[in-house]
């Protein structure tokens, strides 16, 4: 399920994505009937846990415009996995299809991507994200310091939040992508590779896209350079 920019959370928004998911897609693509009830609770909670998480980022990009003059990101999107994108990752990585099995072994069924216009942006909003005292990570990934081999550029965060339901409260996992526009215009292209069945000149295209990316790259560290310059007048 792609990445959606709405930034509109409320309870109706919750209860719309909540609705989405119907029993019989549930019960036939997990194979899970017994559980179908579980597994609604278990979406709402992430769905809860993914607008937490746009609150605080929000209100960081405020507090910093105002201290520094400029939004640290450009825009967020957010989705929540479906059923069957669910069931592919288990089936890829040979899990079972159980509830128990999704909530030990997925860590990105919220998932939230914020779009910054420079790297550093990236550092300082994650850092103040993670600072917060209601925040655990569980696990980093800096594919801006390490990039992957087909020039994949982002950083991600695992992270865990609480969510307060009317009798308990839980801590609910989130991946958060930070990335660049640049990067972000990179991916989706990348992306679409990946479900192409047959791409004619797989080799050079591939070759063409670690290119694109290494010039991404030395345009985000440029515009940078620009922004301290312009800054410092
Ligand atoms: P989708 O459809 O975007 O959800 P994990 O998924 O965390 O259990 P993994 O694969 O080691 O395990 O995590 P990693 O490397 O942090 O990647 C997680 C997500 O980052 C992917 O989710 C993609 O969204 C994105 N990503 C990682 N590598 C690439 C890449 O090379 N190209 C692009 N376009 N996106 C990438 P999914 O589930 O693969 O896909």
């Amino acid at each position: 399920m792609a990445y959606d920019s709405n930034t509109m959370y409320n309870a109706g928004n919750i209860l719309q994505g909540m609705s989405r998911i119907s029993e019989p897609e549930i019960a036939e693509v997990l194979h899970m009937s017994e559980d179908v009830q579980r597994f609604r609770v278990l979406m709402m909670k992430y769905e809860c846990a993914i607008s937490e998480v746009r609150t605080k980022l929000e209100v960081l990009n405020r507090d910093m415009s105002i201290k520094n003059e400029r939004n640290p990101f450009e825009s967020i999107k957010s989705r929540l996995k479906t059923p069957t994108s669910i069931h592919d990752k288990l089936m890829r990585r040979g899990l079972p299809l159980s509830y128990d099995s999704i909530v030990e072994n997925l860590t990105d069924i919220a998932g939230v991507r914020v779009i910054c216009s420079f790297v550093d942006d990236i550092y300082s909003l994650a850092d103040c994200l993670v600072a917060q005292d209601d925040i655990r990570v569980i696990r980093r990934k800096d594919y801006l310091k390490e990039p992957k081999e087909n020039g994949y550029r982002s950083l991600h965060l695992i992270i865990e939040v609480p969510v307060f339901l009317s009798e308990d409260k839980e801590w609910m996992t989130v991946e958060v992508q930070f990335r660049t526009i640049a990067m972000d215009f990179w991916a989706s292209l990348e992306h679409k590779m990946k479900y192409k069945k047959e791409i004619r000149n797989l080799e050079s295209v591939s070759e063409e896209m670690r290119y694109a990316a290494e010039l991404i790259n030395q345009l985000d560290h440029r515009m940078t350079q620009i922004r301290e310059k312009i800054d410092y007048v």
